[in-house]
């Protein structure tokens, strides 16, 4: 996957890169999009469908006003490729009981772990229910990774799988989330089929997963379809996505058959599993670059009037330090303060522009359990401050002092080059002009 992405980035990055776009430039797109996806295993069909869009719009369609034609161009192959890999992020939140299935190998009891995991993080307490007694040692693999995850577990000790649901489920009453994890087959046969219809019956599951290795590629929307025709299913989650070219190939088909993707498993580990949202993938896929621009001049600033003069006249909070990475995450460097300041986003340190998604997600809940005061005067937070923060974050102290550390260069960085030479004409100065403030 990360391979097929690494060559739409390229050739994206190629293309709308060169200093004048014609219609042949567009033609050698969607050429190099054919070919990456065709090699990634995309359904022909599909392939042929995204190449006629993305010709009728680009060469028929009126440019938008204020839009470059190379901006309309990037505009509508990252519309398209998300058009193709899913649109919309499918929701979980509030679902009580889930039932994992699918056939030999797939990932079953590692994902049943990863979303025990998942929940956690959340807050949630999540339980597991054993119920592959098929394989002998499924039991003992599901019960290490709830003694990891220090999750509570209910084995049946005559391993019978419905008696398991049964009593686990009365067990895990008082629990948010209950995940069930079933046993695999070589096939969808007969018996699988009604192992799982009857356990179904049995767990009245909120949800019902599927999961689906990413190397099937586009036979994974077949699979999906022949699931749900005969035991039901709510959604898919694809593993393996790390391994493989043809991941491309089986979110584009799932999605063609009608399956929701809701999850992708991204590696072996518990917690190497993500939500699946098309449109951040895209985004990720494209490699941001344009793609920013684009999406600024489509969203204007992501910036309040109140932040921004507050920002302005030198008060820059905890807070807009969290909004700023996170809109740099999600919209590359030129967002916000990042876009009004010129040169920001190159004088920043590169942890700090591409934050990994982990330490963000640490971040945030750090600045979650700080007080206000502390939030607006972080210069308050001394030792004592720091190890309650860490404690309520779950988190280390070091990180919260990092935290600082970060907030404070970036904080001293946007005085300097923020200072009046350097400001952007036109944007920023227009705001502070709106604002009444003078430099
Ligand atoms: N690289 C990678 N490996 C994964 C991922 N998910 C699962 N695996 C690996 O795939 C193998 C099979 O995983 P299991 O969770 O045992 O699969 P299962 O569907 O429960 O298998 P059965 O119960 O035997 O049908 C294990 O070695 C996992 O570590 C993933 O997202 N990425
Ligand atoms: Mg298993």
């Amino acid at each position: 996957m990360l391979d097929f992405g690494k060559k739409i980035t390229e050739l994206v990055s190629n293309i709308l890169g060169r200093s004048t776009i014609d219609k042949d430039a567009i033609e050698e797109l969607i050429k190099g999009l054919q070919r990456i996806l065709l090699q990634a295993d995309v359904d022909v069909k599909l392939v042929y469908e995204l190449s006629n869009n993305i010709r009728n719009r680009c060469f028929k369609e009126k440019i938008p006003t204020g839009f470059t034609l190379r901006e309309h161009v990037t505009k509508v192959v990252y519309e398209e490729l998300v058009g193709l890999l899913g649109k919309e992020k499918s929701d979980i939140s509030d679902k009580r009981r889930i039932m994992l299935l699918g056939l030999y190998g797939v990932g079953k009891t590692t994902t049943a772990g990863k979303l025990a995991r998942y929940f956690q993080k959340k807050g949630k307490r999540p339980a597991l229910i054993a119920c592959d007694y098929h394989r002998p040692a499924a039991t003992e693999q599901l019960k290490q990774i709830a003694n990891q995850l220090n999750v509570p577990i209910h084995i049946d000790d005559e391993r019978n799988p419905y008696n398991a649901v049964k009593e686990g489920i009365k067990r895990f009453e008082k629990s948010d989330v209950i995940i069930i994890d079933t046993a695999g087959r070589d096939t969808l046969d007969k018996e699988l089929s009604q192992e799982l219809k009857k356990l179904g019956e049995i767990a009245k599951p909120d949800e019902v997963l599927l999961v689906i290795p990413a190397d099937l590629g586009r036979v994974a929307g077949q699979q999906a379809a022949e699931f749900n025709k005969l035991v039901g299913i709510t959604g898919v989650i694809v593993t393996k996505m790390d391994g493989t070219a043809r991941g491309g190939a089986a979110l584009s088909s799932c999605y063609a058959t009608g399956a929701k993707v809701k999850f992708l498993g991204v590696g072996e580990k518990l917690d190497q599993l993500e939500q699946y949202d098309p449109v951040r993938f895209v985004s990720r896929m494209l490699g941001m670059g344009d793609l920013q621009t684009l999406m600024e001049k489509i969203k204007e600033s992501e910036l309040k009037e109140e932040d921004a003069k507050r920002i302005i006249s030198g008060k820059f909070t905890l807070k807009d330090f969290y909004d700023q990475i996170a809109g740099m995450q999600k919209m590359g460097p030129l967002s916000g303060i990042m876009e009004m300041i010129p040169g920001l986003s190159t004088t920043l340190p590169e942890e700090i522009v591409h934050m990994q998604e982990e330490k963000l997600k640490k971040y945030k809940y750090i600045i979650d359990s700080m007080t206000k005061e502390e939030r607006e005067n972080p210069e308050i937070i001394h030792a004592s401050r720091v190890k309650r923060i860490a404690k309520g974050a779950g988190v280390q102290e070091k990180d919260v002092r990092d935290l600082l550390k970060q907030y404070e260069l970036t904080k001293k960085v946007i005085k300097k080059v923020g200072g009046t030479a350097s400001l952007k004409r036109g944007q920023l100065a227009k705001l502070a002009k709106k604002f009444g403030l003078k430099f």
